[in-house]
């Protein structure tokens, strides 16, 4: 028998993948003018899935996008895509966009937005191994966009910015890539948010950086404060990260992913550091826990 089809949410309609499609006229194509979220399920609980929505609202609010249903419809769409794949382990991934217009850029041409939900069965991003033995960065000479510009606060689907910045990663060899602000202050990775740990404290860079609020980010500041350890938010250097005692990147995709290598350089010892591994252990022991985000099937 023939494996079924994905079914993809467009707009309150399902769609087989094959048949899922947007118009070439799509601002979201033409000009990346969208916003969208990246989620997951664990064990038939959607992962922190009302911050998604929060951020998603708070994105589309900051282009002027009018995502044309409320955030419980949505809630709801994103359980529906996640039934009818029969899905209870899944990456999510919920866009809007500008929807249709003409050739130019106007979004006023644009008169609906187009609202898709895509859920697959979850590939990890790195491997499990790399959980243990790390991955590598290298500082990136493609710096963040600028707060007043087009800021990586605003989760938009033009991610051209972090994708020069990945080439450059596979280009040196290395795993991600570090990108700083345009004062040369660390402000994330490509698609992931960076904690460095200092003589046993945590310390991760503001979104005034503009790094993206990252609902992992805020989820392990949580979990960190219930292990005993404060997570002093501030402006962090470049050489502080080199130097720092463990390092690691935190992102739906990757969860929590120690930092062995950056520029060249061994961080700590060379291994997943003792602080990053006490953080993985209690985010695996936490993130299928229901009051950590919604069931999907009761
Ligand atoms: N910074 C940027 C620029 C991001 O795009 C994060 C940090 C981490 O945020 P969350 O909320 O996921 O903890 C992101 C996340 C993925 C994936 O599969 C993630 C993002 C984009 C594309 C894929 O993890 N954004």
């Amino acid at each position: 028998m023939e494996k079924e089809e994905p079914l993809i949410y467009i707009n309150g309609k399902f769609y087989p993948k094959s048949e899922a499609s947007v118009s070439v006229y799509d601002h979201g194509f033409l000009y990346g003018d969208g916003v969208f979220e990246g989620i997951r399920a664990y064990n038939g609980v959607v992962f922190k899935l009302r911050e998604h929505i929060e951020r998603l609202y708070a994105s589309a609010k900051a282009i002027m996008l009018e995502i044309p249903m409320d955030k419980e419809e949505m809630v709801n769409a994103v359980l529906e895509t996640l039934r009818r794949n029969k899905l209870k382990d899944a990456y999510i991934r919920l866009l809007v966009t500008r929807g249709v217009g003409d050739l130019g850029l106007d979004p006023r041409k644009c008169k609906k937005p187009n609202v898709i939900i895509i859920a697959e069965p979850m590939l990890p991003l790195y491997g499990k191994e790399s959980k243990l033995r790390g991955i590598s960065l290298i500082f990136s000479s493609v710096r963040r966009d600028r707060v007043d510009a087009t800021t990586h606060q605003i989760k938009s689907m033009n991610y051209l910015n972090s994708i020069l910045a990945k080439l450059e990663a596979i280009d040196a060899g290395a795993d991600d890539a570090i990108m700083l602000d345009e004062r040369g202050f660390v402000a994330e990775t490509t698609a992931t948010n960076i904690f460095i740990i200092r003589n046993g404290k945590i310390i991760t860079p503001p979104t005034t950086t503009g790094a993206l609020p990252g609902i992992t980010r805020n989820f392990v500041i949580e979990l960190a404060g219930k292990l005993g350890y404060s997570v002093e938010e501030r402006e962090i250097t470049p050489f502080e990260v080199i130097t720092a005692d463990e390092v690691f990147i935190t992102g739906t995709g990757a969860e929590i992913v120690p930092v062995t290598k950056i520029a060249g350089r061994v961080i700590g010892r060379g291994t997943a550091g003792e602080i990053t591994m006490r953080l993985i252990e209690e985010f695996e022991r936490e993130k299928s826990n229901a009051a950590n985000g919604i069931k999907i099937y009761e």
